[in-house]
């Protein structure tokens, strides 16, 4: 027998918590049957207290030498994402690579806050993210903060204000937008907005109560790559990621008082 499994890369920085960040994104990319690589920007820990937030960015130059590692593989990457960038001189540096190496298949998740967090990252990395990295999507994710920050139209608060913030971001060049309403807007679906610059869909599933969703959008986003990885259409790999997803937070971890992560195994126990 040979396998060949799709590389998968992430960008990203490590939720010591397990639950977000490249954790998420490792522990996805292998359910999806793709061999994943990640190269570390940052590291973000919890007081186990108050769970605040503090974030140990990775030096630049150690952010390149891993960069040169994971695109050294011979299969080549087959997808790749981005999530929490500390700095504009790693979105900088991101987005020289993408172009110079001509990187396909660029899910683009704009990680501006962490849930259980006030503190958004500064205006500055918001401009970098909107004006480096959505040109060069194939498909960003925000959720409903993001998607107001990248659009400049301030947090949508329905269908039609996610439908305006989609055609903004992908007026600024990602080939596909999905915005990630969750559990956010009124009523009892979860609702997401794809775009593809022609067609809208609404993704709706169950909204879950009580449902372990820290670290989703990390998981929603690599769900996606992988997805796209394996030859699903921008489309199908959304509407499965979605699926995988729904099920992560149905069935995720009690960490502790402060947080309960979505459980990235969840929904291959669930459907066997
Ligand atoms: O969920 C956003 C997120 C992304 N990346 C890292 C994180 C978090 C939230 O905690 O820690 C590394």
């Amino acid at each position: 027998m040979t396998i060949d499994p799709k590389v998968t890369l992430t960008i990203a920085g490590n939720d010591a918590s397990g639950g977000a960040g490249v954790p998420a994104d490792l522990k996805t990319f292998a359910e999806y049957g793709t061999f994943g690589i990640a190269s570390l920007t940052t590291i973000a820990t919890m007081d186990p207290d108050s769970w605040k937030h503090s974030v140990h960015p990775i030096p630049l130059e150690t952010l390149k030498a891993q960069l040169e590692t994971a695109l050294s593989v011979d299969a080549g990457i087959a997808a790749f994402k981005t999530g929490m960038i500390p700095s504009i001189e790693q979105i900088n540096y991101i987005a020289e690579v993408i172009k110079e190496k001509d990187l396909q298949n660029f899910v683009f998740d704009p990680v501006m806050v962490c849930k259980g967090d006030d503190e958004v990252l500064n205006p500055e990395l918001a401009e970098g993210l909107k004006n480096k990295l959505t040109p060069l999507a194939t498909i960003a994710t925000p959720n409903l903060f993001e998607a107001g920050q990248l659009s400049g139209w301030g947090q949508p608060k329905n269908i039609e204000d996610m439908k305006r913030a989609a055609k903004s971001i992908y007026s600024k060049g990602a080939d596909n937008v999905v915005i990630t309403g969750g559990d956010q807007l009124e009523g009892d679906k979860a609702i997401d907005l794809f775009y593809d610059g022609q067609d809208f869909t609404v993704l709706e599933a169950e909204k879950i109560k009580d449902g372990a969703n820290h670290g989703a959008g990390c998981t929603f986003a690599a769900a996606i790559t992988a997805g796209l990885a394996i030859g699903y259409t921008p489309l199908e790999a959304v509407t499965r990621a979605k699926e995988f997803v729904t099920d992560g937070i149905r069935y995720g971890l009690h960490y502790n008082k402060n947080v309960s992560p979505v459980y990235h195994s969840a929904h291959r126990l669930n459907n066997q």
